[in-house]
């Protein structure tokens, strides 16, 4: 590819991002999803601040608009209300308990990591704008910290929380789940995508009975926290919070604002990693707290550890295996694994954002090898294939929905050669 090329991508990056703006919010991508998701936003945010840093702060700020009293941020706001996407704020049933009407679970939290990265790109600028952040975002943290851990390893209470729908990480867990009674409804993603891209049936029925039963207990944690029929201890949680608070800390520092709280959660999500460690499979691992089965899932996951600043060495041949083993790396799913699917959404397709945090925490572990061959493979994807959703590891081919903010994001963040990686 030539200059002229990346430019070209580059202005189509922007104007993706400009294209799925409604005014203060981004939606993920038009039709497939018609509101404002929490990780893709944080992500957005790092997009805009690669040409506008007022609004990339406007996206985190509508963002954290939606939080709930009890800190926890949304994983989806519905700003508006729009029949394309299922299940929408009349399934949820969340009325009364934010100040938008929104989805009752929250997302891997990755609001702080580039929360920062914005402030770096221009601090004097985005110092009130982190000042005004920075407590809700602690609170945030507060809100995992009580509710979402395990040995103090970060869980999550719906497949949907994970970013990582349908991951083999979950089949033992979701397995044990009897959706009965949870009665008819009409799935619309399967409208908007080839359905082979897109999680099953069985899938869908636990995640809206898990829905319907979070209503029923009046979305009241304490409730919930009594018997849980779902808690998986996640490595995307975990490595996502880990770094977002060493990144909060780190903001706490340079605003004055004491970090003493916050780096106690830090010590204890160090611990919290180590409880994924499944030694048996060699590699970072979801791990099932009711059951306390493994998931014996090797995913795109597993290779947060460096973007959570966890360095086990033994990680290393791992992930050169993983990449290996398929064409285009990093796969969500191990290629020689036996769930294998490398079409099926997070059972195998490679995701950008996912690289790039991969890849991004590689460089600050110091493996600039590996980090480099992650991001030289995710640019190479883009170029030939397009902003898609995600991407089939055997032939590249671009796969659920197009023009796709986070991957037009992370273009810009990190994988365009005109990305200020500093950013
Ligand atoms: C459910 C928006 C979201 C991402 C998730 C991805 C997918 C939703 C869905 O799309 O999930 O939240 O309906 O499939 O798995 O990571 O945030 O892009």
């Amino acid at each position: 590819m030539t200059t002229m090329d990346h430019i070209a991508l580059d202005e189509q990056a922007r104007a993706i991002l400009r294209a799925n703006d409604r005014g203060g919010y981004t939606l993920p991508t038009a039709g497939l999803y018609p509101y404002q998701w929490n990780w893709d936003s944080a992500f957005a945010a790092w997009g805009f601040a690669a040409f506008d840093v007022d609004r990339a702060w406007t996206e985190l700020e509508t963002l954290f608009s939606g939080q709930w009293p009890n800190g926890m941020v949304p994983h989806i706001l519905f700003h508006k209300a729009d029949p394309g996407y299922f299940p929408g704020p009349d399934v949820w049933g969340t009325e009364g308990h934010g100040p938008i009407p929104s989805s009752g679970i929250s997302q891997p939290p990755v609001a702080a990591s580039f929360a920062r990265r914005i402030y770096e790109a221009d601090p004097v600028a985005g110092r009130a704008r982190m000042a005004a952040l920075l407590p809700k975002i602690v609170e945030s943290h507060r809100w995992f910290m009580e509710w979402r851990t395990d040995r103090d390893a970060v869980c999550i209470t719906h497949p949907w929380e994970s970013g990582r729908d349908n991951a083999p990480d979950w089949d033992g867990a979701m397995a044990a789940l009897n959706p009965e009674g949870v009665g008819t409804y009409t799935r619309r993603d399967t409208s908007h995508v080839d359905p082979s891209m897109r999680p099953t049936k069985e899938d869908y029925d636990r995640y809206i009975w898990l829905v319907q039963r979070g209503r029923r207990l009046g979305w009241d944690e304490a409730r919930m926290a009594e018997d849980r029929p779902f808690f998986v201890a996640d490595p995307t949680m975990t490595f996502t919070l880990l770094r977002s608070n060493r990144d909060l800390a780190e903001m706490a520092g340079v605003l004055g604002v004491n970090r003493r709280e916050i780096d106690g959660w830090t010590v204890r999500l160090e611990a919290g990693a180590d409880t994924l460690w499944n030694e048996a499979l060699g590699s970072y691992d979801s791990r099932d707290v009711v059951s306390g089965e493994w998931g014996q899932s090797i995913s795109n996951a597993s290779f947060l550890c460096w973007w959570g600043g966890v360095d086990n060495p033994r990680m290393l041949p791992v992930l050169r295996r993983v990449m290996n083993a398929a064409p285009h790396a990093i796969a969500s799913y191990d290629p020689e694994g036996p769930k294998f699917d490398a079409r099926r959404y997070w059972r195998g397709p490679v995701w950008g954002m996912m690289n790039t945090l991969a890849g991004i925490g590689l460089a600050d572990c110091g493996h600039a090898e590996e980090a480099d061959r992650v991001r030289a493979a995710t640019r190479r994807l883009i170029e030939v294939n397009g902003f898609a959703e995600y991407f089939d590891p055997m032939t590249g081919a671009p796969a659920g929905g197009h023009n796709f903010t986070w991957t037009a994001a992370i273009w810009l963040g990190w994988a365009s050669p005109s990305a200020g990686e500093a950013v």
